[in-house]
C-alpha cells in the first residue's frame, strides 16, 4: 500500500516523466550533492574558501532574476473567490495548460522529493510541504530556508496533511511561465521559473497563498510580516510582527543593531518575512517564523545597514545573482567599498565603471537563520510568541508620517487595508510607482481581498489581548528629494515609542489619521535631525490624506459586496475627520 506522499509523487512522475527519482533526506552530504550538480552545471560557482567556506554563486537566467506577478495565478472555482486583484484561471483550465507545460518537462532530468516542514518542528502551528522539483538549486535553497527531509518525512508518516507542490524549469522562457495555486485543493504548480518566490514554493506558494486560505478557514493568520523582540532595560521583552512589502526593510528592521544600545534597547529577530499567527490560551495572538533561513536582498545590505547579517553571510551562504570579485568573494552595490578592480557582474561579465549594476538589483542570499548574530533564543519557541504591536508600512516618499497610532483593531485593519507602496524589484515591472498593497499581501493573498479584510476583523474580535496596530514610514522625503529620516538602527525610535504607547508612557497627538507622536515623545537624543525635517517627518496634511482617501474608497469599490461594512464606514469616517479638520485649519 502505498502512503499518500507516494502516490503524489508517482502521479507527478507520471506527468513530468523524470529519469529517475531521489527523495532527499536533508543531510549535509546531500547538500554537498546538490552544490556539486549545480556546479557541473556552470551556473553557480564555489566561492572563496577562506574567506566564504561553503558559500556558493548561483547565476539564474537574466530573463528570470525575480517573482512574476503577472503569470501566478489563483485557480479557485470562480474569480470572485480570488477577488480582483488575483489573477485567475479555472482550476480545470489552469490544470489542463500548465499540465501541458509539465508534460516531459523532467525528461532527462532527476526529480527530487523534498519533504520540508514550515515552522518548528515540534510546533503545533507548524505544517508540512512537500516539493517536487528538477532543480538543485532549488533544492539546496530548501535546506536552508525550511526544516527539510528526514525531519518532515518522520513528522509526516502514513498521513494526508501535506501541501504538495510541483515544480519544473521548464525551459525557463516567461512565455512558458506559470505559478498556479489550486486552493481548494491545497495544491501547487510552477513551471518555467527557477527563481525565489516563484520556485521556492515552501515561500510565498505555500507559506502565503495556500496557508493564508488554510489561515482563513483554521481561525488563524497567515502574514507577510517580520517578527522582532525589542529587549527595553531590565531585559523584558516585547514582540512585534511588521508588513513592509517585498524589499522595503522587513530584513534589516528585524536584524538591526539598536543605536539606543547604551540605554538598554536592543532587537531580537525571531523572523524577517512569514509570520503565522494563532490565538493563544493567554489571549495574546502568538507567531511563529515558518522558515528556517533569510532570502534577503543584497543590494543596499552592508556593515553599515545591516552589520548582523553581514556577519552571517560569511559562510554556508548561497548567493544569486551578486557580483564576485577577483578573490571570488560575493559584491553588491551598497555592501560598503567601491567596486574592486577584476568585478564581475552578476551575468559572469567583466564589469567596467559605467556599464551598469555589477549586482543584480533584486540578487540575494540565503542563509540559514542560525547563524544571525541577532536570533532571539527564542525564535523555535513551539507555542510562538506573544505579538503586543502589529506595524503596517511602505515606501511613501510623501504622505504618510514616520509612525501613528491606530485607534483600535478595527481602525487597524482599515489603516493596513488602505496601505500603498511605491514598487521595488522584488517583481518584474516598473520600480517606484506607489500602488495599493493592503497588508503587505497584494501580491501573495490565496483568495478574494476583501475576504481577508473581513477575516482580519473576525481575528480582532476573537483577540482577548489584541496587539496594538501602528504604521510606520522610514522613506518620507523632504522637497529636496532627499530621505527625511536616517533609518535602519535609527529605527528603534520608533519601536521605543511604539512600546512606550503600549506600556501608556508616551504622548501623541491625535489627528485625523491617528495618533502621532508629539516631538518630544521620540526619544532623540544622540541623533542630528533638523525640527524642521522632524516637523515634516510627523505632519498630516488633510488635503492629501483626503484626496488618498478617496483614493482608498474607489480602490475598495472593485471588491463589491465582499468589502466588509466595518471598512467602508472607517473609510467614509476618515473622510469626515479630514474634511472637517481641513475646515478648522482653513
Ligand atoms: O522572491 S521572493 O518572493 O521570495 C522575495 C520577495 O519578494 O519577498
Ligand atoms: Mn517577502
Amino acid at each position: 500500500m502505498s502512503t499518500p506522499l507516494e502516490k503524489w509523487v508517482d502521479e507527478s512522475a507520471r506527468v513530468t516523466k523524470p529519469d529517475q527519482i531521489v527523495w532527499c533526506d536533508g543531510s549535509e552530504a546531500e547538500y554537498q550533492r546538490m552544490v556539486g550538480e549545480m556546479l557541473r552545471a556552470g551556473d553557480s560557482f564555489a566561492l572563496n574558501e577562506t574567506t566564504f567556506p561553503n558559500c556558493h554563486l548561483h547565476r539564474s537566467s537574466p530573463n528570470d532574476v525575480a517573482r512574476t506577478e503577472h503569470l501566478t495565478f489563483i485557480c479557485s472555482p470562480t474569480k470572485d473567490e480570488a477577488g480582483p486583484t488575483n489573477n485567475w484561471m479555472d482550476p480545470e483550465g489552469a490544470k489542463h495548460r500548465v499540465g501541458e507545460l509539465l508534460d516531459g518537462a523532467m525528461r532527462g532530468r532527476t526529480m527530487y522529493v523534498v519533504p520540508y516542514i514550515m515552522g518548528p518542528a515540534s510546533s503545533p502551528l507548524s505544517k508540512i510541504g512537500v516539493e517536487a522539483t528538477d532543480s538543485p538549486y532549488v533544492v539546496a535553497s530548501m535546506r536552508i530556508m525550511s526544516r527539510m527531509g528526514k525531519v518532515a518525512t518522520e513528522r509526516l508518516g502514513a498521513s494526508s496533511d501535506f501541501v504538495p507542490g510541483l515544480h519544473s524549469l521548464g525551459d525557463l522562457d516567461p512565455l512558458r511561465r506559470y505559478i498556479v495555486h489550486f486552493p481548494q485543493e491545497k495544491l501547487i504548480w510552477s513551471v518555467g521559473s527557477g527563481y525565489g518566490g516563484n520556485a521556492l514554493l515552501g515561500k510565498k506558494c505555500f507559506a502565503l497563498r495556500i496557508a493564508s486560505v488554510i489561515a482563513r478557514e483554521q481561525g488563524w493568520m497567515a502574514e507577510h510580516m517580520l517578527i522582532l523582540g525589542l529587549e527595553s532595560p531590565g531585559g523584558k521583552v516585547t514582540y512585534m510582527g511588521a508588513a513592509f512589502p517585498s524589499a522595503c526593510g522587513k530584513t534589516n528592521l528585524a536584524m538591526m543593531v539598536s543605536t539606543l544600545e547604551n540605554q538598554g534597547y536592543r532587537v531580537w529577530t525571531v523572523g524577517d518575512d512569514i509570520a503565522w499567527m494563532k490565538i493563544a490560551d493567554d489571549g495574546y495572538l502568538h507567531a511563529i517564523n515558518p522558515e528556517a533561513g533569510f532570502f534577503g536582498v543584497a543590494p543596499g545590505t552592508g556593515f553599515k545597514t545591516n552589520p548582523n547579517v553581514m556577519g552571517a553571510l560569511t559562510k554556508n551562504t548561497l548567493f544569486t545573482n551578486t557580483a564576485m570579485t577577483a578573490a571570488r568573494e560575493p559584491w553588491w552595490e551598497g555592501i560598503g567599498d567601491a567596486p574592486p578592480a577584476g568585478l564581475i557582474n552578476w551575468k559572469g561579465e567583466k564589469w567596467a565603471p559605467g556599464s551598469g549594476n555589477a549586482a543584480h538589483a533584486n540578487a540575494r542570499y540565503t542563509v540559514p537563520a542560525a547563524q544571525t548574530p541577532s536570533l532571539s533564543k527564542h525564535w523555535q519557541d513551539p507555542e510562538g510568541l506573544p505579538i503586543s504591536a502589529l506595524i503596517f508600512g511602505g515606501r511613501r516618499a510623501h504622505l504618510a508620517p514616520l509612525v501613528y497610532e491606530s485607534n483600535d483593531w478595527q481602525h487597524g485593519v482599515f489603516v493596513g487595508a488602505m496601505m500603498a507602496s511605491e514598487t521595488t524589484a522584488a517583481a518584474t515591472g516598473a520600480v517606484g510607482v506607489c500602488r495599493r498593497d493592503p497588508m503587505a499581501m497584494l501580491p501573495f493573498c490565496g483568495y478574494n481581498m476583501a475576504d481577508y479584510f473581513g477575516h482580519w476583523l473576525e481575528m480582532g474580535a476573537k483577540l482577548k489581548k489584541p496587539p496594538k496596530i501602528f504604521h510606520v514610514n522610514w522613506f518620507r522625503k523632504g522637497a529636496d528629494g532627499k530621505f527625511l529620516w536616517p533609518g535602519y538602527g535609527e529605527n528603534v525610535r520608533v519601536l521605543k515609542w511604539i512600546l512606550d504607547r503600549i506600556e501608556g508612557r508616551a504622548a501623541a497627538t491625535e489627528t485625523p489619521i491617528g495618533s502621532v507622536p508629539t516631538p518630544s515623545s521620540l526619544t532623540l537624543d544622540g541623533l542630528a535631525i533638523s525640527p524642521d525635517a522632524l516637523k515634516q517627518l510627523l505632519s498630516v496634511d488633510s488635503g492629501d490624506w483626503l484626496a488618498e482617501d478617496q483614493a482608498v474608497g474607489e480602490f475598495f469599490a472593485k471588491f463589491g459586496s465582499h468589502i466588509p461594512t466595518a471598512i467602508v464606514q472607517e473609510q467614509k469616517a476618515l473622510a469626515d475627520r479630514l474634511s472637517r479638520s481641513t475646515v478648522a485649519t482653513k
